[in-house]
C-alpha cells in the first residue's frame, strides 16, 4: 500500500514513458531495506551459497554465475562473445564456435537462459541461452561451465523467444522477433510488402538425452509477426507451448506507434505433439538454407563448424490443428506457465491488467471451434473463451511473471517500478514490493518449473540512477534480491550484473556442484598437436608452417628457448597444460600477438596463432599466477629475417646453440 503514491504520479506518466522519458522512481528509494536484511545474506567467508543464479548477460553475449544469497560473482561463462581473459573466441580450438553462415561473428546479445529439465524439474545438466542478433541457440555444459554447442537458426532475425524448453529437454524453441522473407526466398523486396512477403517462424531444436547434442528437429512457417517470448507447457499442458505475438498490425515502420494499434495481440497455442505427427507423416517440406552447427569436444579440446544446408518446414496455414491464437491484450511480452500447467499468464507491456488463460478452457474451445474468425489462416479463439479471468489493476506495465510453487505468482511491472504478488485462483493481489528501477525479467530458483524452490526472487532492473557510485554516463546494471519466504517481499540486496541483465535461471547448488570436472585426464586429451610429456615436445617446421609442441607444468614450459623462427612463418603454439590436479590452469601469452592469451585448463591443449612481424626477440610467459614461482615461469623465442640460416633449435634448461657458437649471433 505504502506504493500508492508512487503509482498515481506513474500513471499519469505513461504517455511520457512511452516517449522515452524515463520510469518512475519509487518514492524512499534510499531506506527501503529493513535491519536482518544483511544476516540473511551474509555467507561467512569459506562458506557456500546456497543457490547458483545464471544470469543472462545482454549486450556483454555472456553469461555469469552468481551465488545467492551472498551475490558473489563466481563466474563469467563465455558462449557468443570472445573472451580474452580464456581465450574464448582467440584460440584455435574455440574459433569455431563462433562460425556462422555470416562467418565469424564475435558478440551477441545474450537474453534468455533456461536450465534443462527432467519430469518438469531442474536436473542441472545443462542451460541454454539464445543469442539475439544473429540468431542462435548455444548449450552450455554444467559439468565445466564451458559453451558445448552452438547451432544457428535460419529463417529468422532477432532470435528473441528462445530458448525455452519442454519439460524433458525434448525441445528447445527459438520464435523469430523479425518475421523477414524466408531465406529460400528472394529478400530483395520492398520492405513495405511485409504483409506478403514476411513470414514467422518458429524452431523446434531437438536435445539428444544422453548427450545434450542438438539439431533442427522442425521448423513452423507462420503469420508475419513478431514472437516476443515462450513458455513449454507443463503437466496437463505438456504437448503444447505457447508464444507471445506483438505487430499483429504487421507494420514495418516505426512500431512503437503503429504496432500498438490494435486492443489485443495475440498469444499463440502450439500444438507441438501434433506438428510431430505432421512431420512423421511426411507433410513437411525441406527448404534449402544455411547454418552453422558448432560443436565443442571435450577429448580433442577442439570445436567443429559444419553448415547445414538443409532444413524441414511445416506450414501452419495449411496444417490445420497446429498453431492457435489467444487474443491478449496490448502488446503482450511474458508468456508465462504456472507449474500445474493450467494458467497461462501473457503480460501485456501496454495494459493495465493481467489476463489468466485456463488450459482446460483452450481445449474446449478449440474443441467447440469457438473462434471469433481466423488471422492469416490460423483460427483465432474468442478471448473469453480462453480466459480464466483478469487480475485487476496489478500495476502498469507488466513484463513477466514467475511461479512460488504455492499457489503464487510475481509479475513484474517496469512502469510502475515493482513486483507483485497475486494470488492465481482468485486473482487477488497479495503483496507489491517497489524496485529500483524499471524491472525487467525476475527470476524464483525453479519458478518457470514444476517445482518452484522460492525462497527467493530475484529482480533484473533497467535503470539503476541513484543506486550505486556514479561511473560516468552508463551506470550500474543491476539486480534485486527479495526474499520470499514469508507472506511479505522483503528487499534484501542490490547487485550489480554484467551487462544488462534479462532471463535468469536458478538452482539449488547441490544439483549442480557435485558434477563438477575437476580437469581432464592427459591420457584421454586426442588432440592432434598434443604433447603428453616434455619428452613430446618439439618444433616442427613445414615450409613456413611452425608448429611448436609446448607443455606447461609448475614452473616452466618446455621448451622454453626457441630459435629458428624466420618471418613470414606462421607459428600455431599448441600448449599443454600437464597439470593433474583441480584448479591449476597456466596461462600463455607472447609479446606483440595479435589475439587473446590463452588459458589451458589441466590436461588440455589450446593453440595461439602467430605471425611475427619483425625480427627479433620475442619473451613469452604464464599470466595465470601459478605457483610462488610462477613469475619464473617465461620462456624466450628467437625471430631471424627471411631466408636467414638461424638453425631450428629448441631447449629447456640447457643453453643452445652448442658453445662454441655462443654470441656469434
Ligand atoms: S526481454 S525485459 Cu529480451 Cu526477455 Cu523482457
Ligand atoms: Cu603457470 Cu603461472
Amino acid at each position: 500500500m505504502k506504493n500508492i503514491r508512487s503509482f498515481v504520479i506513474c500513471s499519469g506518466l505513461v504517455t511520457a514513458i512511452l516517449l522515452g522519458a524515463g520510469s518512475c522512481k519509487p518514492k524512499n528509494a534510499g531506506n527501503a531495506v529493513s535491519g536482518d536484511a544483511a544476516s540473511k545474506v551474509y555467507v561467512a567467508p569459506g562458506k557456500y551459497d546456497e543457490f547458483y543464479n545464471f544470469v543472462s548477460g545482454g549486450f556483454s553475449g555472456q553469461m555469469s554465475v552468481y551465488g545467492l544469497p551472498s551475490a558473489r560473482l563466481l563466474r563469467v561463462i563465455p558462449v557468443f562473445s570472445v573472451d580474452p581473459e580464456k581465450g574464448y573466441g582467440y584460440s584455435e580450438e574455440s574459433k569455431p564456435m563462433l562460425n556462422t553462415s555470416h562467418g565469424f561473428v564475435p558478440w551477441d546479445d545474450l537474453h534468455h537462459e533456461d536450465l534443462s529439465q527432467t519430469n518438469g524439474e531442474i536436473d542441472g545438466r545443462w542451460i541454454f541461452a539464445n543469442a539475439n542478433n544473429t540468431p542462435r541457440v548455444a548449450r552450455v555444459d554444467l559439468t565445466t561451465f564451458h559453451t558445448a554447442e552452438i547451432i544457428e537458426i535460419p529463417n529468422s532475425a532477432g532470435n528473441h523467444s528462445s530458448p525455452f524448453i519442454t519439460e524433458n529437454t525434448e525441445y528447445v524453441v527459438a520464435g523469430t522477433r523479425f518475421s523477414v522473407p524466408p531465406d529460400n526466398a528472394d529478400g530483395d523486396v520492398a520492405i513495405n510488402s511485409y504483409k506478403k512477403n514476411f513470414k514467422g517462424s518458429i524452431s523446434f531444436i531437438s536435445v539428444d538425452k544422453a548427450t545434450g547434442s542438438m539439431a533442427i528437429a522442425f521448423q513452423l512457417r507462420c503469420p508475419g509477426v513478431n514472437f516476443d517470448l515462450s513458455h513449454a507447457g507443463k503437466g496437463k499442458s505438456n504437448g503444447w507451448f505457447f508464444f507471445s505475438c506483438y505487430n499483429t498490425e504487421q507494420a514495418n515502420t516505426l512500431l512503437e506507434v503503429n504496432a500498438s494499434q490494435r486492443d489485443k495481440d495475440f498469444i499463440m497455442a502450439v500444438n507441438w505433439k501434433k506438428a510431430e505427427e505432421y512431420l512423421k507423416a511426411g507433410k513437411a517440406v525441406k527448404e534449402s538454407v544455411k547454418y552453422a552447427h558448432n560443436v565443442y569436444n571435450e577429448k580433442t579440446h577442439s570445436a567443429t563448424s559444419e553448415i547445414r544446408t538443409e532444413v524441414m518446414v511445416l506450414d501452419t496455414k495449411e496444417l490445420k490443428d497446429i498453431c492457435y491464437f489467444i487474443p491478449c491484450p496490448k502488446s503482450p511480452h511474458g508468456c508465462d506457465v504456472d507449474p500445474t500447467g493450467e494458467y497461462i499468464v501473457g503480460s501485456g507491456k501496454l495494459a493495465a491488467l493481467i489476463p489468466v488463460f485456463s488450459f482446460d478452457k483452450l481445449m474446449k474451445a478449440i474443441a467447440a471451434k469457438d473462434f471469433i474468425g481466423d488471422y492469416d489462416g490460423i483460427p483465432v479463439v474468442k478471448y473469453e473463451s480462453a480466459l480464466y479471468g483478469e487480475v485487476k489493476k496489478p500495476g502498469l506495465g507488466p513484463l513477466h511473471t514467475e511461479f512460488d510453487g504455492k499457489g503464487n505468482a510475481i509479475t513484474t511491472f517496469f512502469v510502475s517500478s515493482e513486483i507483485v504478488k497475486w494470488n492465481i485462483k482468485d486473482l487477488k493481489i497479495l503483496d507489491r514490493a517497489p524496485t529500483y528501477y524499471s524491472p525487467g525479467h525476475l527470476c524464483i530458483p525453479g519458478g518457470d518449473t514444476k517445482k518452484p524452490n522460492a525462497k527467493y526472487v530475484i529482480v533484473y532492473n533497467k535503470i539503476t540512477k541513484d543506486r550505486y557510485l556514479p561511473t560516468g554516463p552508463e551506470l550500474a546494471q543491476s539486480a534485486q534480491l527479495f526474499d520470499i519466504s514469508g507472506d511479505k517481499m522483503q528487499l534484501i540486496l542490490d547487485f550489480p550484473t554484467i551487462g544488462e541483465p534479462h532471463y535468469a535461471q536458478a538452482v539449488a547448488a547441490d544439483v549442480i556442484r557435485n558434477n563438477s570436472v575437476k580437469f581432464y585426464k592427459l591420457e584421454e586429451n586426442t588432440h592432434p598437436f598434443v604433447s603428453k610429456g616434455e619428452g613430446e615436445t618439439k618444433v616442427v617446421r613445414k615450409d613456413k608452417r611452425v608448429d611448436i609442441y609446448i607443455t606447461a607444468i609448475r614452473s616452466h614450459f618446455a621448451p622454453d628457448n626457441i630459435e629458428g623462427i624466420k618471418m613470414g612463418d606462421e607459428v600455431y603454439w599448441h600448449v599443454t597444460n600437464l597439470e593433474q590436479d583441480w584448479d591449476v590452469p597456466h596461462g600463455f601469452a607472447i609479446k606483440g600477438a595479435l589475439t587473446a592469451e590463452l588459458l589451458i585448463m589441466p590436461g588440455e591443449t589450446q593453440t595461439l596463432k602467430w605471425t611475427p612481424e619483425k625480427p627479433g626477440m620475442y619473451p613469452f610467459y604464464c599470466t595465470d599466477f601459478c605457483s610462488a614461482l610462477h613469475q619464473e615461469m617465461q620462456g624466450y623465442v628467437r625471430v631471424s629475417p627471411m631466408g636467414s640460416n638461424t638453425a631450428l633449435l629448441f631447449s629447456t634448461g640447457k643453453n643452445m646453440p652448442p658453445k662454441d657458437s655462443i654470441g656469434t649471433k
